[in-house]
């Protein structure tokens, strides 16, 4: 099966979907438009939840990083004056250490990610999205940052006038990606912010058209008119989508089959253009994030 996904909200469905099918026959494209250099080595934050969730490290509480994972160099970094963007723990720096050095060495992202999969006896197939550096812009009155200095920095506090995915008209989506593709009739697109995490996604070269052939499902991020967590409300609504689940539908017009929206969602069914499923999407634990996936996977015909 294929998933798109960002870092929080389709990692915990990953978490079910591996409950029901064996890692080998789970194949993610990962947003890549998250990505940032901390103190000389790249960060590929969605890249390395996924990573972190199959090789069983990810730290669940935060939905990023490594559990238990240690900051010495952060705050030994802090002492000397440099103060770090994210606070890297030690044990997820050394993934982007070598992952640099990888890519020093003419590695593409993809090739890096498939060395770092391999060293962490990872089966699943993880795919960065592509190989060229994109770059999630968010326009503010106070003018335009990085994806990561709104989000960590200015605490998703300013107001945002638009978002722009700097780079991605010279982005394609990799050889890889449209292998796995070509391959598969079904994607789902998990709960993950559409403009910041699928966004991207979508907008590289071919895809939509791509994923118009396919049998697309996605789940809701937003339930009623807020989302469950993060900014995807605020950059809805200055990419001028309603902030709600046929809001949602809108971003991934002309792609999507089927909507999975939340039982307590308030929205009308009649307003959606394609067909809709209720469920509890809200993926509190291993258990709700099992049914959720077992839903998909059974409105999919992947089970019976
Ligand atoms: P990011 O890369 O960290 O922004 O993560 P994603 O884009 O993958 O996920 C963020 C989105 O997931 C947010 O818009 C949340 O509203 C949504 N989300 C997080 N947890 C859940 C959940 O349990 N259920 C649903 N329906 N949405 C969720
Ligand atoms: N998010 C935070 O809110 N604070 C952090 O200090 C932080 C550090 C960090 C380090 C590595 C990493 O892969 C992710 C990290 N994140 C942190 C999460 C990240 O900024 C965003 O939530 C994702 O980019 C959204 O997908």
């Amino acid at each position: 099966m294929i998933v798109l996904s960002g870092g929080t909200g389709t990692p915990k469905l990953i978490q079910g979907l591996r409950t029901l099918a064996p890692d080998e026959d789970i194949t993610v494209i990962v947003n890549t438009a998250e990505d940032i250099t901390i103190s000389g080595n790249l960060v590929s934050p969605d890249v390395d939840t996924v990573l972190y969730l199959f090789s069983g490290v990810l730290d669940t509480s935060k939905w990023w990083g490594i559990k238990q994972d240690t900051f010495r160099t952060n705050k030994a970094l802090q002492k000397l004056g440099h103060n770090e963007k994210l606070m890297l723990g030690d044990a997820d720096r050394a993934t982007c250490i070598f992952r640099t050095e990888l890519m020093r060495k003419g590695a593409s992202l993809t090739a890096a990610t498939q060395r770092l999969s391999s060293a962490l006896g990872i089966k699943a197939s993880i795919l960065p999205m592509c190989d060229e550096k994109v770059d999630t812009m968010i326009k503010t009155p106070h003018g335009s940052m990085h994806f990561q200095d709104f989000w960590i920095e200015a605490h998703g506090e300013p107001d945002v006038l638009d978002v722009k995915i700097t780079g991605i008209k010279n982005a394609k989506p990799t050889k890889e990606v449209m292998a796995a593709l070509e391959n598969e009739d079904n994607v789902i697109i998990g709960p993950s912010n559409p403009i910041t995490s699928i966004g991207p996604i979508l907008a590289l070269e071919g895809m939509r058209n791509l994923l118009k052939k396919k049998k697309v499902l996605a789940i809701s991020p937003i339930i009623g008119d807020s989302p469950v967590s993060g900014p995807a409300g605020k950059l809805m609504k200055a990419c001028g989508h309603p902030v709600s689940s046929t809001g949602v539908v809108g971003c991934y017009e002309e792609i999507l089959d089927i909507m999975v929206i939340d039982e307590r969602d308030t929205v009308d069914e009649k307003d959606f253009t394609v067909k809709v499923a209720r469920y509890d999407t809200l993926m509190t634990s291993v258990e709700k994030s099992k049914a959720l996936a077992q839903r998909v996977l059974l409105l999919l015909g992947d089970i019976r």
